[in-house]
């Protein structure tokens, strides 16, 4: 827990707001995607016919299955699930390029999830892919396919281990105890080290797994393995749960400095308005169902995200400045369910349409219409209207003292796009605000929200 704020942090933050090439492509990236693909993904949080559900935390954590419902010898089986991984249908140019179509900017990718198992071939582990009847690199494919269509590759890295010996929770408390963590943490640096040095592509880590006392007592250590990481890659990017400070302070130190490059605690949840972020740069990770990040055979009964749903999150996402990763938990085979398949269609049929107003657009300065979301780009206001009022027009309010008002309006979605803007005021002398209609189209777009493009322009 946090302490009272300190202004005398020596295990800070390294670096501070960036504004180099790679934070001001992060900035722009606008929609990503997340892939948690491991041993779980075998499963579907399900083992010989019955389901986890409810009895773990999520689909990749039914290893963590509790043990008074768990099937009998758990989790001896699944520790020996590697010695039957072996996905038939895994493309990764495959999964490459439909990321491509769907608009995701980066990636996000599990190389070693909670339970250890290494997706490639380490050489400071027996457990990893290369003890799979697959053998093959899948992280090596992974990077390779996403960044040869464009698409910025961050590797997803859990530090804790839920079997591994030498792992603990707690902080050591004996001298045996300091030995093996010592040894937990070596490990720790030479797989974060070779992972660098064998995918030097990569734009950027995303740590998780660190919330036990034992890595949160390892500052020290966290803080010079940070300053070799950023210097094996230059202009890594690094998010805000890598490490803590000297007083256990995680994301933001004890005075309140982000302890990364981005904020990473958006997770399934999204910022109330933008004067909560404080300024961070920021994305948002989002599960299609409520929860789970791995594959999940049985969804019944569960509320999955419609392609609506996820369309607002983007947009709602974009227009405070951050970015929101969609999740996908592809099975044991490489295969990804329909309703992922639809979602990431819609989106991609989204991004395509609305590029100017997801990827080069960000948080405008005016209150939001009751219509729907704003982005901007300065010189011009989307607006990704989610309610269509009974008026058929949408209503901007804009501050009486403005250089800039709304001039012209479009819907490029509509049958004839241009849009008729009206300058009405309600006539109060001490309302601060002056008003603005844009009458939508006649023939609304069915089904999907839709954006009108408003042109800023002098005051005539
Ligand atoms: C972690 C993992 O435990 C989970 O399996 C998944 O990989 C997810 C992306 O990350 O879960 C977390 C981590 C942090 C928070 C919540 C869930 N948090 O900070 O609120």
């Amino acid at each position: 827990p946090a302490t009272a704020p300190a202004d005398d942090v020596r295990f800070g933050p390294l670096v501070g707001r960036r504004d180099d090439e790679a934070m001001r492509a992060f900035r722009s990236y606008g929609l990503g995607q997340f892939i948690h693909w491991g041993l779980y993904s075998m499963l579907g949080n399900e083992f010989e016919g019955r389901s986890a559900r409810g009895h773990a935390a999520a689909s990749e954590w039914i290893r963590q299955w509790n043990p008074r419902t768990a099937p009998e010898g758990w989790p001896r089986q699944y520790d020996a699930l590697h010695r039957s991984f072996d996905p038939s249908d895994f493309d990764a140019r495959r999964w490459a390029r439909e990321a491509r179509q769907m608009g995701a900017r980066y990636v996000i990718f599990t190389t070693k999830h909670h339970d250890g198992f290494a997706m490639w071939p380490s050489a400071h582990s027996e457990y990893t892919i290369a003890a799979t009847p697959y053998e093959g690199d899948i992280v090596g494919e992974i990077v390779e396919a996403y960044a040869a269509e464009g698409i910025d590759v961050f590797l997803y890295y859990s530090v804790l281990e839920w079997n591994h010996p030498d792992y603990m929770a707690h902080a050591p408390r004996t001298a045996q105890e300091r030995e093996r963590w010592e040894r937990f943490l070596e490990y720790t640096r030479a797989q974060l080290l070779e992972l660098l040095e064998l995918y030097p592509q990569v734009k950027g880590l995303w740590f998780d797994g660190t919330w036990d006392a034992s890595w949160v007592s390892s500052y020290e250590f966290a803080y010079a393995l940070e300053q070799e990481l950023r210097a094996a890659v230059p202009g890594l990017i690094i998010g805000s749960r890598f490490r803590a400070d000297e007083h256990g302070s995680r994301h933001v130190d004890s005075s309140g400095a982000l302890l990364g490059d981005y904020q990473q605690g958006w997770e399934r949840k999204l910022p109330q308005d933008i004067t909560v972020l404080d300024g961070q740069d920021w994305d948002c990770v989002m599960t299609i169902a409520p929860n789970g990040w791995g594959h999940i055979r049985d969804t019944t009964g569960l509320h999955l995200k419609s392609p609506q749903e996820m369309i607002e999150l983007l947009m709602r996402c974009r227009s405070m400045n951050g970015n929101l990763v969609v999740n996908i938990g592809p099975d044991g085979e490489g295969r990804l369910s329909c309703h992922e398949h639809e979602i990431m269609t819609a989106l991609g049929e989204w991004t395509e349409q609305n590029a100017a107003a997801v990827y080069g657009a960000g948080h405008v300065e005016l209150p939001e219409p009751r219509a729907g979301i704003l982005t901007g780009d300065g010189q011009r206001v989307f607006v990704t209207v989610l309610a269509v009022p009974v008026s058929g027009a949408i209503r901007l309010a804009v501050p009486k003292d403005s250089a800039r008002v709304p001039v012209t309006a479009r819907c490029e979605a509509a049958s004839s796009p241009e849009l008729a803007v009206h300058h009405r005021d309600v006539g109060l002398d001490r309302d601060p605000m002056t008003y603005y209609d844009v009458d939508l189209p006649a023939q609304i777009p069915p089904g999907r929200p839709f954006v009108v493009t408003v042109e800023l322009g002098e005051v005539g």
